[in-house]
């Protein structure tokens, strides 16, 4: 403190607390006090406006138009294939184009649903997201959509040629909006239909981060033997089937000693299932771990929400090139040889390509065309023991995941110049649809 008390005396002693107290109230102090005060209620006030008087409500709109400059295909029926993915990619950017600038930063995003054939061009279905605040109504801000569209169409000049008149705009809720996108696979949205921010910087299993969002990866499901817990992940392909490790089921195939659970956390999960029947592939080896591939079906299927999603299966002709980046998951353990993980974590790896990862200082001739190796050469980040049978994923330029490897085998963990393998999930589109029919 500022004073020196040894300079007087016992009598003068209540003074000196006087004085003390008149100290303590100085102007400045007063003005920091007063400012602090200020300060707090000001905060409060922000937050309080912020959510009662700014409170945004996200609204849906379905949209349908005629497309007359280009011509229908018949891959376009095919929502996985190329053609199909290109086009859409090329509507939403154009719907991006269109209301980024105009629409007061109030457009989230829009989904291409369908394109159908249309007598002089292509039919399009897709839906939009806005956010306006609550207070507004869907009828007004459809009226200023369509002001918007139609401004651009006359100014603007676009890829495609929308029909004036055929365009159709329908208020839904978030209900009709969710099923609309459930006809869809691989797609990403937290519990208030926004869509997930994609994933940044290295994260990993062993080491790793927690999953911070509830739904940042809805087809990952637990694979848990009856008594003893979790033994591994899974993909979920459709609402009854998931895909998995063959080796998973090396000590125990009957399906009556298995459960699977959804959401990030083991306990408690978010849905829980029996399993009913479990495939494995018929020329699996465990000793080259050659065809590490298994499909588990559900005893009743699950309700596709924003925590439980299954993710698309690529088209067998998708190529990714060495050093693309893709997500590895699971509650497998962080250390060589420690325990599964409550919370599921996510890590971001590479793709390595086959010819490096035979190499004689790597895997040494052991990648068969029916494996693919993802990681980094130098270690740190990598699957773990728990991980197996779990997704390893990419998103394509829509942001739509697609399942491309089956975390399978791999030297320890994490090392230098021993990658994780994973199952080539491409290489089994066959197999799989001999299996479920689709
Ligand atoms: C395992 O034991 C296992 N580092 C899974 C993945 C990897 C290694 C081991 C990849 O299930």
């Amino acid at each position: 403190m500022m004073y020196a008390p040894l300079e007087f005396s016992e009598p003068e002693y209540p003074r000196v607390e006087y004085q003390r107290r008149q100290q303590f109230w100085d102007p400045i102090r007063l003005a920091l006090f007063t400012l602090a005060i200020a300060a707090i209620i000001g905060i409060a006030i922000g937050i309080v406006t912020h959510f009662v008087v700014e409170d945004d409500k996200s609204f849906y709109y379905l949209a349908s138009f005629k497309v007359t400059n280009i011509k229908y295909k018949e891959q376009y029926a095919m929502k996985t294939s190329r053609a199909f993915t290109e086009r859409s990619h090329q509507i939403e950017r154009m719907m991006s184009k269109i209301f980024r600038r105009s629409a007061e930063g109030r457009f989230i995003k829009s989904h291409v649903i369908k394109l159908s054939p249309d007598e002089n061009g292509v039919n399009i279905l897709m839906v939009l997201m806005f956010r306006y605040p609550s207070t507004d109504s869907a009828e007004r801000i459809k009226k200023r959509i369509e002001k918007i569209l139609y401004q651009n169409l006359k100014t603007k000049n676009l890829p495609l040629t929308i029909n004036k008149p055929s365009f159709r705009l329908t208020p839904i809720d978030s209900k009709k909006m969710r099923n609309l996108l459930n006809s869809r696979c691989g797609i990403r949205m937290t519990s208030s239909n926004m869509p997930i921010p994609p994933s940044s910087s290295t994260e990993r299993i062993v080491n790793g981060r927690e999953t911070a969002i509830d739904g940042e990866w809805p087809w990952q499901a637990s694979l848990q033997l009856v008594g003893s817990g979790h033994q591994c992940g899974a993909s979920l392909i459709s609402n009854t089937w998931l895909l998995t490790a063959a080796h998973c089921f090396r000590k125990n195939k009957d399906p009556n000693q298995w459960i699977v659970t959804f959401g990030i956390t083991i306990t408690p999960p978010e849905v829980k299932r029996n399993v009913r029947k479990i495939i494995v592939h018929e020329n699996y080896h465990r000793d080259t771990n050659e065809n590490d591939i298994a499909l588990a079906q559900l005893a009743t299927g699950v309700e596709f929400s924003n925590i439980v999603q299954r993710v698309c299966l690529p088209d067998s002709s998708i190529k990714l090139p060495p050093k693309t980046s893709v997500f590895v998951t699971g509650f497998g353990s962080i250390v060589d040889d420690g325990p599964t993980q409550n919370k599921l974590r996510q890590a971001r790896v590479e793709t390595i390509s086959t010819d490096v990862c035979n190499r004689k200082d790597v895997y040494d001739g052991m990648i068969t065309p029916g494996m693919l190796c993802a990681g980094f050469m130098d270690g740190k980040v990598d699957a773990c023991k728990g991980d197996s049978g779990g997704p390893l994923v990419y998103p394509d330029n829509r942001d739509i995941w697609y399942l491309v490897g089956i975390v399978s085998w791999g030297q320890s963990c994490a090392l230098p110049n021993k990658p994780g393998v994973y199952t080539r999930v491409t290489k089994y589109r066959d197999w799989i649809a001999s299996k479920t029919g689709f």
